[in-house]
């Protein structure tokens, strides 16, 4: 068995979500907050049989998208008076990133 752990774009998640129902794989959706954007994203923990990793990758991959994404940032200019100009810098956020750890113990209780 393994744990795939999918950090994904909000946009994304009920589609995800969705899919995992249709395919019938259990997963578990977390709110979760990207480090660098501090901005809100998903993350699922999807706990499956080593012969269905493939496909929850595919099905992952399928549904999420990569989009841009504007971060305010500040420059300073020498003959500004307060010295500090916001300006929008552009960052790619990637469709999923996924982590797949192997799984030592599966209990249900
Ligand atoms: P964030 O940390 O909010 O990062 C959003 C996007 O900002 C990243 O997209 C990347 O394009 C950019 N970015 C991140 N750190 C950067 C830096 N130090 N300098 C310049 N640009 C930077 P993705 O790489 O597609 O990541 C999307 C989200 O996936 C991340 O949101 C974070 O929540 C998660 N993530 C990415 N890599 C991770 C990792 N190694 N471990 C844990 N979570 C990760």
């Amino acid at each position: 068995m393994k744990l795939i752990m999918a950090v994904i774009q909000d946009k994304d998640s009920n589609r995800l979500a969705n899919e995992f129902i249709d395919a019938n794989i259990r997963a578990t959706k977390l709110s979760s907050t990207g480090g660098f954007l501090k901005a809100g994203n998903s993350t699922f923990i999807i706990g499956v049989e080593d012969n269905r990793v493939q496909e929850t990758l595919e099905l992952i991959k399928k549904t999420c998208q990569s989009r841009k994404q504007y971060l305010s940032s500040t420059m300073s200019l020498d003959m500004s008076l307060d010295g500090q100009v916001p300006y929008p810098v552009e960052v790619e956020v990637g469709g999923a990133t996924v982590f797949v750890l192997p799984v030592e113990g599966f209990h249900q209780y």
